[in-house]
Parts: structure tokens; C-alpha cells; sequence
């Protein structure tokens, strides 16, 4: 270990600097400008040898310029005597293994020190809306102690702990004397991947769970199916993507992939809520499933194509309630995403027998009462069911994906006592020149006109990665480092990141722990790591 190297390197520059500071004055022959600009270098010195970036951001952070060695032969996660979760514990097991060769990559486990101290066990559980993700991590001389009251928020210590250490020039690793109180600003810290627009291989999806846990996110939105293609087998109607799917076999989900996804998701606290976006966006169930479909009509008769799900039959509504009860069985989650959005009533409106319906139910030519008709018992919905219906359930979650307007969307669903998910401002599928993270950075769900009440309704955000343009080849550096800025807006205090300027030195050092740990980030400007992609 070359613990004394900060001090040397610090007299050095400040050596160096009344150096350049004589040599300035001596050519300019005035005093304040070099004065400043040395004083400006001796302080980036030194700070520059001490800040060892957390990104997200915790909550609180005291950093010292105090360090220790680390010796990876020397060094392991420990539970505590006091911790309720010990060895065997799933999650924790899996994440002492994780982490070490995160920090050590060219090592095998030695014996050292973190010690661990989870208050409630729950190992074998999945992380919900509820769960507590605090943390307090003590880093100090010769010892760590991390403390959390459940496993997810052991989770979120470890991996702050895995950003603390790094190496030096000679590759000896370090860590500062650090204590760090964390806890989210949001509970709901999600990420939508669409599989349907193009199908995305399981080592992708596990990818993509790997790299939100590295930004503290712990939603994954799964929008499975949509109109081009349904991935997802279906135990009760295998028909749908055998028909449905771009490839039967090649381009599906079995059972077996999709409790892969939720398995890994839930090893690193992270829920998984699939959509079934009905009764638009779903042209692909109707190859398997004839008769769900409404048809169209042109000049009187049908035209051969079909519409939104026909939400005047029987079958529709027991085909439905088949599918949601396997997909509600099959997913742990207390969420189901049932869409909503987008339904175009041209369709409806062409089919007799939906005319018919509708007068019958006394729904007059508003065909928005026939989709709220076939939309009720929901949990998330998009913005639309809000937007066009009256009858929506208290407990329904709306999310907003419309960009313009949002704040006042936001005033109007929380009046109304609904909780909220804000995901229209990171709609990061778009792309443009520059440092478009700045945008996702700047956005500040809680800044709509409202009470503290209505404030507190907004449970969260979510960046969308709609696939229309996206698959397994350009996905990754689509993804980060730009969704970093929504995790650090979802996790951290707000007034503590008020400043992009000051954010962007420690995103683009965590732009390069992505790199290290074969995320491919795309860079955020000029620039290079330490650890490069080849
Ligand atoms: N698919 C589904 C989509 C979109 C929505 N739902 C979408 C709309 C506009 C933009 C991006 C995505 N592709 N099912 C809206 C929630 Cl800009």
C-alpha cells in the first residue's frame, strides 16, 4: 500500500504552483489573476485526490481525506452477530459474491472486513411498494459496517460500498474514511423495456437488471407484448405466441426464461411489473386468439382488418380474466400494467354490432365509456384511462407518458387522489445531439401546483425505452449512462442536485465504472477511462 502518495503528490503540486505562480507574475507583472488561478489548482488538487463519487447520490455523505488499504486477499463480507439475516441467505449470499469481484475483479475470495447488519431477515421474499431501502454505511479504519433494516436496503449499501473503493496508479485499492445515511426520495424507480417492438435475448434483459441495480433503480417495467409480436408463452393459450411471436420458438419467453428474469431481478431488489397493454396495441394476440379482435368495417361489411380487443362479447371478457389470473400467478408483483393507451375508436366505431352495444348500455356515441366499461379492476394504467374516463378506482396508479403539459396532468390526477408515476419526461428512446441527460436531469416531479398532500402521491418515475428503433445491438449505450440521471432524480435529494455542472464529473466517473464492469455506456463527451471497451 502507498497510503503517503496523496501527500506527496499534494506537495508536489503545491510546489509546482508557487512555481507556475512566480513564473506568471514575473511575465504579466500583475498580481491577482495567477494568484487566483494557483489558488484554483492547489484546491483541485487536493480535492481531486478525495472525491470518490456515489452516484446515486446518497442522501447524506461525509467523505474524509483519510483512507485505508483494502487487501483483496484479506478482505470479505461478514454478517454482523447482531444481523437477522446470516449465511444463507439468498440474496445476501449472492450479493457478497457479486460485489467482491466487482471491487476485485482479478481476485478470489479473501478475509477482511465488511460487516453486515440487516435488522429483519426476509431473504426469501420479493422486494414491493413498501419495502425500506435505507441504509447506513460507517467506513473507518481497518473495519466497515453497513446497516440496513431490510436485505434490499442491504443491497443498496453494498453496491454505494462498491463505488467507495478504487485503485491507484500501481493498482492498490483503497477506501476513504466514509459514513454515508441513505435512503430513496421516491419508492418507484423504474425502467420500461418493450420486447415486442423487437425481441430482446435474455442476456440482455439479465444486462439491464444488472446495470439498474448499479443505479439504485428497483422497477423493471416489462411491456412484454404489443401489437408487432407476443413473446411471451402463455401456459393457458400457448396459441399466443406460437401465432403471435415473430419466431415460435427462437423469439419467445417460456415459463423457465421469465422466472430467470424474476429471479435476477429479485436478487438485486429490483420488482419486475409486466404490461399487458390492452384493448389497443394488441394487433399480435389476435393471430392466436380469433374472435378477440374487433372487426373493422368498410362500406357496410368487414374489411378483413381488425381493430382494438372487441369489448362487446362475453368471450373477450373470460378470455381476459383467464390471462390476467397466469400472468397475476406467474408474477410475484402486487403490480399488473394493463396499458390502456392509445385506442383508436375508428375501428369500434365501423362495427355494427359495437354500435349496437353501446346503445344498449346506454354509452350514447361516447366510445370513451365503452373503454372505461372494459377497463376497470386495474392497478397501473397509462395516462389515457385517466384522461378520457370517469369511473377509475382510487387505488389505480396513472402514468404519464404525454410530453407536453405534464406538470398539470400531474395537479389534476393527484386532485383526484390518484397516486402517480411520472415517466414523460424520460422517454429516453429519443435521441438527440449532445448531452440530452442534462433534460432528464433537470426534470422535478413534484413541481406542479398542488398541496403537500398531492405531492406525496407521485410515488415515482420511470425511464421508457420503447423498441421501435432498439435491440439487443444499441440498447446498453441507448440506455446509460443517460438513464443514470432519472436514478440520481428518483434516489437523491433534491436540493443537493440541483446543479448538472456539478453532477457531471461524478456521472462521467461512474460512466467509466459502467465501462469497467462491461456495461458499454456511451461516453458523455470528450474524454477517456481508465478501463476501456475492446
Ligand atoms: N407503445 C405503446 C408505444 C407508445 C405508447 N404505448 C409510445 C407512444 C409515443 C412515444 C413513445 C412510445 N410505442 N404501447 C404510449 C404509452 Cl413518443
Amino acid at each position: 500500500c502507498r497510503c503517503f502518495l496523496t501527500l506527496y503528490f499534494k506537495i508536489i503540486m503545491i510546489v509546482l504552483c508557487n512555481y507556475i505562480c512566480s513564473f506568471s507574475m514575473a511575465h504579466t507583472g500583475t498580481h491577482s489573476q495567477p494568484v487566483r488561478s494557483c489558488l484554483l489548482l492547489v484546491v483541485v488538487s487536493v480535492c481531486v485526490q478525495q472525491v470518490h463519487g456515489v452516484w446515486p447520490l446518497p442522501q447524506q455523505l461525509h467523505q474524509s481525506a483519510d483512507r485505508g488499504c483494502l487487501s483483496p486477499q484479506r478482505f470479505s463480507f461478514t454478517y454482523g452477530r447482531d444481523s437477522a439475516a446470516q449465511t444463507g441467505c439468498s440474496v445476501l449470499d449472492a450479493a457478497f459474491k457479486r460485489y467482491f469481484s466487482i471491487i476485485f475483479p482479478d481476485f478470489t475470495k479473501g478475509s477482511g472486513l465488511l460487516m453486515l447488519s440487516v435488522k429483519t431477515g426476509g431473504c426469501d421474499g420479493y422486494p414491493d411498494e413498501d419495502s425500506d431501502e435505507s441504509y447506513n454505511l460507517s467506513v473507518s479504519e481497518g473495519q466497515a459496517v453497513l446497516r440496513s433494516v431490510t436485505v434490499w436496503g442491504a443491497l443498496r449499501g453494498l453496491e454505494s460500498f462498491s463505488q467507495l473503493v478504487y485503485q491507484d496508479d500501481y493498482g492498490s485499492y483503497f477506501i476513504n474514511k466514509t459514513e454515508i445515511v441513505d435512503f430513496p426520495r421516491f419508492a418507484f424507480r423504474g425502467l420500461l423495456l418493450d420486447t415486442s417492438r423487437h425481441y430482446l435475448p435474455l442476456h440482455a434483459i439479465l444486462k439491464t437488471l444488472d446495470a439498474m441495480a448499479y443505479s439504485k433503480f428497483n422497477v423493471f417495467h416489462w411491456h412484454i407484448v404489443d401489437d408487432p409480436s407476443f413473446p411471451y408463452q402463455s401456459r393457458t393459450f400457448p396459441d399466443l405466441s406460437n401465432k403471435g411471436a415473430f419466431h415460435p420458438f427462437t423469439h419467445i419467453y417460456t415459463q423457465s426464461d421469465v422466472m430467470r428474469v424474476i429471479e435476477h431481478a429479485r436478487m438485486r431488489g429490483i420488482r419486475v411489473v409486466p404490461e399487458f397493454d390492452s384493448p389497443g396495441h394488441t394487433q399480435s394476440w389476435g393471430k392466436g386468439q380469433p374472435g378477440l379482435l374487433t372487426p373493422c368495417y368498410k362500406g357496410g361489411v368487414p374489411s378483413g382488418s381488425f381493430g382494438p380487443v372487441d369489448p362487446t362479447i362475453d368471450t373477450t371478457y373470460k378470455f381476459m380474466e383467464s390471462l390476467l389470473k397466469e400472468v397475476k400467478f406467474v408474477f410475484p408483483d402486487s403490480y399488473v400494467h394493463l396499458g390502456g393507451d392509445e385506442v383508436s375508436f375508428a375501428c369500434w366505431q365501423s362495427n355494427p354490432n359495437v354500435r349496437k352495444f353501446m346503445e344498449k348500455m346506454g354509452f350514447g356515441k361516447d366510445f370513451t365509456k365503452l373503454e372505461s366499461f372494459y377497463m376497470e379492476r386495474t392497478s397501473i394504467v397509462w395516462q389515457d384511462v385517466f384522461d378520457y374516463h370517469e369511473r377509475i378506482p382510487q387505488d389505480t396508479v396513472l402514468e404519464i407518458w404525454k410530453g407536453e403539459k405534464y406538470q398539470a396532468e400531474l395537479s389534476r390526477m393527484t386532485q383526484a387522489g390518484h397516486r402517480v408515476l411520472l415517466s414523460a419526461p424520460w422517454y429516453i428512446n429519443h435521441i438527440s445531439y449532445g448531452q440530452d441527460w442534462r433534460n432528464s436531469y433537470a426534470v422535478q416531479p413534484q413541481n406542479f401546483s398542488g398541496t403537500e398532500e398531492q405531492k406525496k402521491l407521485v410515488i415515482g418515475g420511470e425511464v421508457a425505452m420503447w423498441g421501435e428503433y432498439v435491440d439487443a445491438t444499441n440498447l446498453t449505450p441507448r440506455l446509460w449512462p443517460r438513464a443514470c440521471a432519472a436514478a440520481e432524480r428518483l434516489w437523491s435529494n433534491e436540493e443537493k442536485t440541483l446543479n448538472a455542472d456539478l453532477a457531471f464529473p461524478r456521472l462521467e466517473e461512474f460512466r467509466c465504472e459502467l465501462l469497467r464492469r462491461g456495461i458499454q455506456a456511451e461516453p458523455l463527451f470528450v474524454g477517456h477511462c481508465k478501463h476501456e471497451y475492446d
